[in-house]
């Protein structure tokens, strides 16, 4: 029997009870299998309807709809590419001046408007302390424009503008790290395949003050080249392999885990399963199984 609840609540087990209440309508514009519309579909039913979510350009501005239309149930302010963190600075001090402490301000952007074009709008907000949460759903490439290679790709993997792969010499940016060094009100990473634990950091980034930042791992189903039904497999593989760990920052400033995945499994595992890693050595991936292991 399908069972529905009009808020979100515990049940006597501990486990959550998310909303039967939608901010996002069916009808919009993602991809099947698209990880970053249904983290924003979960991450709205947390944090409620009294927010105001501040996006940048990116694939979710399109998945929004083009106006007069939108797919979203709450107030959307598109944003040029570089100043999503700027802007919700902006419109949560104007919602501060009305004496309307309530409304939380989402600013929600892709990998791309993150790690690269925005980064300096998001060192200014966090510097200032600005009571917003920003959100990188991070696709770990450019896809709203067909996949080009972000500093959030990681090395090895295709992209329309590294067609044998990106060089193991290019990192994936450590953006937990550098927002860490902001000293944030709340930092964590988080993925909709673990849905307990992406839940509970939403409730916690609510409740929490000051810049408040969290890293989603977002499947892609054309970008990573995977079948759209194996979304959520695939991004659980990321985290049971220790590519994508979920973690906090505790009273100490440390990152520590908050979920440990009950059994590991070999990052060459969560490649394979992947078209973009074809094209990856043995030799690749034993160095990047070293560099999980060493983290
Ligand atoms: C200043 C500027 N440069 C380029 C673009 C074109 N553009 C729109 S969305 C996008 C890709 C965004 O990538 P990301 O932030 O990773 O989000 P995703 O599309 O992957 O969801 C680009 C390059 C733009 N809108 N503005
Ligand atoms: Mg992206």
């Amino acid at each position: 029997m399908k069972q529905e609840f009009s808020e979100n609540s515990f049940a006597p087990d501990g486990r959550w009870r998310i909303t039967a209440a939608e901010f996002v309508e069916s009808g919009h514009m993602g991809c099947p299998g698209c990880g970053a519309s249904l983290s924003l579909r979960h991450a709205l039913k947390v944090l409620g309807k009294d927010t105001v979510v501040v996006m940048p350009a990116c694939c979710w501005a399109i998945i929004a709809g083009g106006q007069p239309t939108t797919a979203l149930d709450v107030p959307l302010l598109h944003t040029p590419f570089a100043v999503a963190a700027a802007a919700a600075g902006g419109v949560r001090q104007a919602f501060l001046a009305q004496g309307r402490e309530e409304v939380t301000v989402l600013a929600w952007a892709g990998d791309g408007g993150t790690f690269d074009i925005g980064l300096q709008s998001i060192s200014g907000a966090a510097e200032r302390g600005e009571e917003i949460i920003y959100v990188c759903y991070d696709n770990e490439a450019y896809m709203n424009t067909g996949i080009q290679q972000s500093s959030a790709t990681p090395p090895g993997a295709w992209t329309t503008t590294t067609p044998s792969g990106k060089e193991f010499k290019y990192a994936k940016k450590d953006i937990l790290g550098i927002v860490r060094a902001h000293n944030p009100g709340y930092l964590a990473s988080a993925t909709i395949a673990y849905p307990e634990d992406f839940y509970t950091k939403f409730e916690k980034a609510k409740k929490a003050r000051g810049f408040r930042f969290l890293h989603v791992l977002a499947a892609c189903p054309s970008g990573w080249k995977i079948d759209s039904q194996d979304s959520l497999k695939v991004t659980r593989m990321a985290v049971d392999s220790g590519v994508f760990p979920l973690v906090e920052m505790d009273a100490g400033g440390n990152l520590t885990p908050t979920v440990r995945p009950k059994k590991r499994i070999p990052v060459a595992d969560y490649l394979k399963a992947q078209g973009r890693f074809r094209k990856l050595s043995d030799d690749e991936i034993a160095l990047w199984q070293e560099s999980v292991g060493k983290e």
